[in-house]
């Protein structure tokens, strides 16, 4: 299996994350000529990461690649059984999307230029990561994984979020974005040691810190 895009995206890595824990053989790449050629377009027409072709099979947008995982390798399952579980486990990945990573990486645009320095936008991302990250300090539990023992598709969601909180937040002055929200401190000093996660996160944290600091 191919998964075209970069593990800097919080999009590829949910993808590389579940492939992790399920054990899948695959490849990461960048597509020859960037996301825009019409090779690529092809595939997916948005041109955008992740976009995933196993065997004839093309799948693109992360929130459809992970329940497509799940089916066709339904051993280590990450979105559980039980409709409660599945449930909860959706709700914390959902929260981490919408309320912690996108603010994050609005933070993270004005840090990387690719939005324009706006103190106001930033005022406002920075106390809506804040909230989410409160919220989802009430529904975490504190490791070793997202909803308690086993690894699941909130995992690969949170882990993520929680790398581009951490690494933006300091940089608009919030020191600690962890300080206060006691249950996420734990997870993430935990989820760092689980054998799916150790790697993507020491890499992706390796990487964010040298374009961090070369700007
Ligand atoms: N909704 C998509 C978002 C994917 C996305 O925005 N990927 C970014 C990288 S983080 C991208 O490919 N950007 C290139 C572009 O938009 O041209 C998903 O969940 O897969």
């Amino acid at each position: 299996m191919k998964i075209f895009g970069s593990a800097l995206s919080p999009f590829v890595a949910r993808v590389i994350l579940a492939c992790e824990y399920k054990g899948l053989d695959y490849s990461l790449i960048m597509p020859k000529g960037g996301m825009k050629t019409p090779e690529f377009l092809a595939m997916n027409p948005f041109g955008k990461m992740p976009t995933v072709k196993d065997g004839s099979t093309i799948v693109y947008e992360s929130n459809v690649i992970l329940p497509y995982l799940d089916d066709k390798n339904p051993k280590k399952k990450i979105i559980p059984a039980s409709a409660a579980a599945a449930g909860k486990a959706r709700l914390i990945a959902t929260v981490s999307e919408t309320y912690v990573q996108e603010p994050a990486l609005d933070l993270f645009r004005q840090i990387v230029g690719r939005a324009p320095k706006d103190k106001a936008a930033a005022k406002k991302a920075l106390a809506e990561m804040e909230f989410g990250l409160d919220i989802l300090n009430g529904y975490i539990k504190p490791g070793p994984c997202a909803t308690g023992k086993s690894f699941t598709i909130a995992d690969c969601y949170v882990i993520p979020a929680l790398l581009f909180a951490t690494a933006a937040g300091p940089v608009f002055g919030l020191k600690d974005p962890l300080r206060g929200r006691p249950n996420v401190k734990k997870y993430l000093a935990a989820i760092k040691k689980h054998s799916a996660a150790k790697a993507h996160m020491t890499e992706t944290k390796k990487i964010m810190k040298s374009r961090l600091s070369a700007l």
